[in-house]
This record gives C-alpha cells, structure tokens and sequence, in this order.
C-alpha cells in the first residue's frame, strides 16, 4: 500500500506536460519531427495501396475487394497530406522511402515468388498493427485537424487488419510454417523501424513504451484472430529479440 502511494505521489509531482500534455505545434523542433513522421506516414499508405493491388494480382476472385482496401490507403495517403499541409510542413519523402526500404524489399521478393502468407504478414498484420498503434497513440496528442483525420484512418486500418486475418485463418493449415518464417524475418524490421522514429515521435508526445504496447495489442490480438494458440504467439513475438 505504502509503495502505491509513493508512486501516486510521483505521478502527481510531474509537470502535467511531461505525461498527457499537447505539444506546441508551432515550434521549428515539432515541424521538424513532423517532417518525418508525417512522410512516413504517407509513404507507408501508398505502399499500402501498392501492396493491396500486388495481392489482388495473387487471388484474382478478390481482386476487387482489394482494390477497394486499396482506395482507402490512397485516401489516407491524402488526409495526412493535407495535415502536414496545415501546419505548413514538407514532407521528407526520400528519408520515408529509405525507412520502408527494407520491409519493402521483403515485400516484393515475396510477391515475385507468390509468397502470399508471406505477404499478408507483412502488409495486412505488421504493417496495419504497427499503423494502428501509431495513429492510436497519435490521436492522444495530434492537433484538433490531425485528429479527426486520424480518428477516421484507424477505423479503416482495423478493418484491413481484420481481412489479413481472415484469410491467414481461413489458410492456416497450410500456412503456418511460411507465417512464423516470415514473421521471424519481418518482426524484427518493424522494432527496428520503431527504434528510428522513437525520437521524433517523442517530440509529438508519442511514448515509445505505449506505441510498443499498443502494437503488441493489435499484434497479439490478431494472431490469437488467426488460430495460434498461447504458446505460439509467444514464440512468434519473442522473434524481437531472438
Ligand atoms: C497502412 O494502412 C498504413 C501504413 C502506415 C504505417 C505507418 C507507421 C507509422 C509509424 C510512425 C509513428 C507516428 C505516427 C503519427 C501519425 C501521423
Ligand atoms: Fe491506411
Ligand atoms: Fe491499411
């Protein structure tokens, strides 16, 4: 009891801004950062929408449903556009481009072989939870434009993440051994990614402990969704660290 206390003491000694603050939005330092993110941002929406056209070249009978997930990435690719227009920010696109490069890479080269597990995991679970817990954590914090944008984005993002999971369930027999290789190999690029914008999302008041906790949510979640049980999903997220 005496411990809880001393803790709740603590939290109250903070400077309200240290916790659940709004940032300035103005200052040189917040732009800057918002150069990045907000091109990171719009550029793992149009990849979005590349990689959802890709998959619908692999099933042809869905290929219109994923061309329609895919419209909504170029909608989202646009709303955040127009927030970085708003508070008079240029988007850094060659530093987002270099930033998925990796994940990209993986990406295609699953794609050129048919890799369709392969590709799910990486766009439809990894990417969509790693967004989901971007925006969920950027809606705390964002300017009142940003926010609503945001507010809508995260709604269609849960959908996305729910159509990768449907279909990874509905193949999991034959796609268990392709998802945990893949995920071995594609887990590690999204901590990595969350490594090198844990600065600049901290100058948003994004906490990285939170985007981490918030991803593993969405994450852990949405492999239970797909079938694994317990012990598998542990095994799938310790591939951050092993
Ligand atoms: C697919 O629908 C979306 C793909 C985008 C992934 C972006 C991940 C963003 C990580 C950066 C954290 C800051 C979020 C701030 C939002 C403006
Ligand atoms: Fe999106
Ligand atoms: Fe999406």
């Amino acid at each position: 009891m005496a411990s809880l206390q001393t803790a709740e003491v603590a939290l109250l000694e903070q400077p309200v801004d240290a916790f659940d603050g709004l940032p300035d939005f103005t200052t040189e330092s917040y732009k800057d950062a918002y150069s990045r993110i907000n091109a990171i941002v719009i550029e793992g929406e149009k990849e979005a929408y590349d990689n959802y056209m890709s998959i619908g070249k692999l099933i042809p009978d869905q290929a219109e449903e994923l061309e329609k997930l895919g419209r909504m990435e170029l909608r989202h690719m646009k709303g955040f556009t127009s927030c970085g227009r708003n508070l008079g920010v240029k988007a850094d696109m060659p530093f987002a481009k270099e930033f998925f490069a990796p994940l990209h890479g993986n990406f295609q080269k699953a794609f050129k072989e048919e890799k369709l597990t392969t590709c799910f995991l990486i766009q439809a679970i990894l990417i969509e939870a790693f967004a989901i817990s971007a925006y969920n954590v950027y809606i705390r914090v964002a300017d009142p434009f940003a926010r609503k944008i945001t507010e809508g984005v995260v709604k269609d993002e849960y959908l996305h993440l729910n159509y990768g999971q449907e279909w990874l369930k509905a193949n999991l027999k034959t796609c268990k051994e392709e998802l945990i290789q893949a995920n071995k190999a594609n887990l590690p690029l999204i901590k990595s990614m969350l490594d090198q914008v844990a600065n600049d999302a901290a100058e948003l008041h994004m906490d990285k402990e939170e985007l981490m906790e918030e991803f593993m949510i969405a994450y852990q979640d949405s492999l239970n969704e797909i079938g694994l049980d317990n012990r598998e999903i542990a095994r799938m997220a310790l591939a951050v660290v092993v």
